[in-house]
């Protein structure tokens, strides 16, 4: 799929008053307002969310022959945690995404399950095999000790396998994952994808209005110079 439209705040703008460059400050300002927007998207296309986000950490948990369970304490993998109720499920699998060893967790009956990363992301991709479970999408402790900033949250569809990608300019360290609490809802999790930065790509808006910036600063400044040539020219008459 297309990724969404952007969907976090935008910044508060506001153009200065000046005389003499009104018309170049409120274009400049134009241009920053729009380099500032924050960019949220979700993705459906793991081709499309790649190309956008770059190099990305992968875990397959297929380094793992043997079922791993948490034990009643957070199961630590190499760049997340997961809750107790979540289970390293190497094959035979209950649920299959590719054939190889993932994760499952019990969501059953109003459970839940989180991930929390080791580190700030900009972009977290994986592929799903659920009915439908909501993904919630956060920054826990990010901003400060107990700090907790909701982001978005996401539907998996009601398609079982599928792949969902998520790009933020603003930092998160956690998904969790939730059935619809009313019944059995049991999913897996493989090729988990993360990264902390994005890959530099400019939107297309904001390229255009930093043109129409640069433009309106040259148009200015040949104002500028018209009228300087008059102003000296009658004064030599
Ligand atoms: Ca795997």
């Amino acid at each position: 799929m297309s990724p969404s439209t952007p969907s976090a705040g935008t910044p508060p703008c506001r153009a200065p008053l000046s005389l003499a460059g009104r018309r170049l400050a409120v274009a400049l300002a134009a241009s920053l307002c729009g380099l500032a927007q924050a960019a949220t998207q979700t993705w459906t296309d793991e081709a499309d969310f790649l190309a956008a986000v770059g190099t990305v950490r992968t875990e397959t948990f297929n380094a793992y022959a043997a079922d791993q369970t948490a034990g009643g304490t957070r199961l630590i993998l190499d760049d997340f945690t997961v809750t107790p109720n979540a289970r390293v499920d190497a094959p035979p699998l209950a649920r299959d995404i590719d054939g190889s060893t993932l994760l499952t967790f019990d969501l059953s009956w109003g459970g839940w399950a989180d991930l929390v990363f080791d580190q700030p992301l900009r972009a977290v991709g994986f592929w799903i095999n659920s009915a439908s479970v909501t993904v919630s999408v956060a920054a826990s402790g990010l901003d400060g000790f107990g700090s907790y900033r909701h982001l978005t949250s996401l539907d998996s569809g009601s398609s079982g396998l599928a792949f969902i990608g998520f790009t933020s300019d603003q930092t998160f360290n956690r998904l969790a994952f939730s059935g619809p609490g009313c019944c059995s809802r049991v999913m897996a999790l493989d090729n988990v994808m993360s990264a902390s930065v994005l890959a530099p790509v400019p939107e297309p808006t904001q390229g255009l209005l930093m043109a129409a910036g640069l433009g309106t600063l040259l148009g200015w400044r040949g104002l500028r110079r018209r009228a300087a040539g008059a102003d000296g020219t009658a004064r030599a008459a």
